[in-house]
């Protein structure tokens, strides 16, 4: 497994936290301000030369820019514009290195929670969902508008990012219910996502193996790692308790996932890709910027799961340093 964690695209206090551990490598989120152009090769160098700059080697873009997957998921007159910008974006990556871009296929509500400030060990903070507590807009799309969505892209996309050897790493839907205040999800059980990297077969297309996801499906990571191995371009290290319509993240220890057993499972099956902490606690006393992503709670999260690397694949500790 290689080492990596989530940025932000401007220097904050994450950047140190991860340097701090040893990550030499990011997942990294472009700049969303009108002012970066994702179709600018100059734009795109100016944000990885920030890392380099910092040691920072980036290797994988999460998410795909809003701007321009929000229309391609609902489908609307920007669709293929915004199609035809993210082949140019994939151009553009592979010119810095970049070879994976994690998406994932959530229309109108991304990842979805209903509190941020659930109480989790010595005083931290998690968020949670509870369908109980969701209130929806006015939005409706129905499951057969968002397969046929899905479809367009990946069958528009997938020439491209073979030609630019970009790996598109599908994530699935976060809570995984079958819809969400009208808008149906797609990928919410192991056979939805078997389906959706078979829509067009591809070396190319594969998933973002989100552990606490499948495991909020109600899938075993037993039987979800061996059926998925080959496909797993990218590992989000999770734990979480509770099920699909009622649960709350925890620190990366202290959920019903266990972790050493997941990496274990990971080595047994030749899943040896990019890793990185997903959905940190909010630590006491620190002031929350981005509940799920704030600083400090990485420190903790990313040397639990380094140490996990180490004690699964000891032959690897060198490149974890
Ligand atoms: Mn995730």
């Amino acid at each position: 497994m290689l080492l990596t964690d989530y940025f932000y695209p401007n220097p904050d206090l994450s950047w140190d936290i991860a340097l701090s551990c040893g990550v030499q490598h990011g997942t990294i989120r472009l700049p969303e301000d009108a002012d970066f152009d994702v179709t600018s090769p100059s734009h795109l160098h100016t944000v990885t030369d920030r890392f380099r700059s910092r040691g920072i080697t980036p290797i994988i873009v999460e998410p795909l820019p809003n701007a321009l997957h929000d229309h391609i998921k609902i489908g609307d007159a920007q669709r293929d514009m915004c199609i035809e910008k993210f082949i140019c974006l994939m151009k553009n990556l592979r010119e810095e290195g970049i070879h994976t871009v994690c998406y994932n296929f959530m229309a109108h509500y991304g990842w979805t929670r209903t509190a941020k400030n659930l109480a989790e060990r010595g005083g931290a903070h998690v968020t949670g969902f509870s369908l109980a507590d969701f209130r929806p807009d006015e939005t409706l799309l129905s499951h057969e508008q968002m397969w046929n969505n899905y479809q367009y892209f990946i069958k528009a996309v997938i020439p491209y990012a073979e030609r630019y050897d970009i790996r598109l790493a599908l994530h699935p839907d976060d809570p995984p219910l079958p819809s969400l205040g009208g808008v149906a999800r797609i990928f919410t059980s192991l056979e939805a996502i078997r389906r959706g990297i078979q829509v067009v077969p591809s070396s190319h297309l594969g998933v973002t193996f989100c552990q606490a996801c499948y495991h909020l499906m109600g899938e075993r990571l037993e039987d979800a790692i061996p059926a998925l191995a080959d496909k797993i371009f990218f590992v989000h290290f999770r734990n979480v308790c509770g099920d699909k319509t009622c649960f709350r993240e925890t620190y990366h220890d202290n959920g019903e996932i266990d972790m050493a057993a997941a990496m274990r499972l990971y080595a047994r099956y030749g899943v040896d890709v990019p890793i990185r902490v997903d959905h940190v606690p909010t630590m006491p006393w620190e002031q929350s910027s981005a509940a799920g992503y704030d600083a400090i709670g990485r420190l903790f999260a990313i040397g639990y799961l380094k140490g996990i690397m180490q004690g699964v694949e000891p032959e690897h500790h060198a490149s974890v340093m």
